[in-house]
């Protein structure tokens, strides 16, 4: 039988998690050998200011554990989210991954899986769209890059500190995918099956155009995956059982 695909999102890796990192490191040290492929889709890590960053060795000790997952056989494929769009060339050779844009199309086992972070999916929050706008564009990138590593940390902090205290305000609904924009990535994309983070509500959604799963995001050591099959999809914990109340597919 051919093995399973895994996907996961939302770990925000950082040191002030360590519980979150011990639970990745097992994951990638075991249940994640057993998969013909992992994909990351996007906010790996709580922050990324430039791939400089790797020169911090707790991040370059979570490159290096995922280039011994790639060395084991498994392929490994990173997205980037709203957290970490600056991931580039050189973490994805240290990491021994590949970058996938947003959105991508699979078919692992025939039928095409829709791939996203989810936060593009959210037009109802005009803010993130605009500065989302804003920190793509690539010459904004370019000159972001060539700011002393410091400054940048300051400024991310701060950045973080702005995105925090809006969200406060902000109804959840704006924080959630709008539907509409699910139909049409969907229909687009001609997939019957959205796979998608970001919003930290794992769940399955039946959609018009599909099933649609959103991942868990990991904390405090607690987190899970969803795991697809020929014979469909699971959302699972890192315990490997399903989702308390969410049937497979
Ligand atoms: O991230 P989270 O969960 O708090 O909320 C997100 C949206 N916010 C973001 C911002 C990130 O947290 C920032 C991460 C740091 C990035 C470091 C690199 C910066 C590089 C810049 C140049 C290349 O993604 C939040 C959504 C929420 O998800 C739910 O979907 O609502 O969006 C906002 O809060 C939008 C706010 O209005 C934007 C607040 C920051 C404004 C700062 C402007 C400065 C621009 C700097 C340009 C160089
Ligand atoms: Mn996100």
């Amino acid at each position: 039988m051919s093995r399973p695909v895994l996907l996961i999102s939302d770990l925000h890796l950082s040191p002030a998690d360590p519980a979150t990192v011990a639970a990745f490191e097992v994951f990638v040290a075991g249940p994640a050998r057993q998969a013909q492929a992992l994909y990351l889709l996007g906010d790996l890590f709580e922050v990324w200011i430039g791939d400089d960053q790797l020169d911090d060795p707790f991040y370059a000790r979570i490159a290096r554990q995922l280039a011994g997952l790639a060395a084991s056989g498994v392929a490994v494929h990173f997205m980037a989210g709203n957290r970490d769009f600056l991931c580039g060339t050189r973490f994805a050779r240290a990491a021994g991954l590949t970058l996938l844009p947003d959105p991508t199309v699979i078919a692992p086992f025939g039928a095409p899986l829709l791939l996203m972070h989810g936060d593009s999916l959210c037009t109802d929050d005009a803010a993130y769209q605009r500065f989302r706008r804003i920190v793509r564009n690539p010459l904004v990138q370019w000159l972001w890059r060539r700011l002393p590593y410091s400054w940048r940390n300051r400024e991310a902090a701060q950045i973080r500190a702005r995105s925090s205290a809006s969200n406060r305000d902000k109804a959840a609904y704006i924080m959630d995918v709008n539907v509409g924009a699910v139909a049409q990535a969907m229909r687009q994309a001609g997939a019957r099956v959205l796979i998608h983070g970001h919003t930290h509500r794992p769940a399955r959604h039946a959609e018009a155009e599909g099933t649609r799963w959103v991942l868990p995001d990991w904390h405090a050591g607690h987190g899970g995956y969803l795991q697809v099959t020929a014979a469909g999809q699971t959302l699972c914990t890192l315990a490997h059982h399903p989702w308390p109340g969410i049937a497979a597919a």
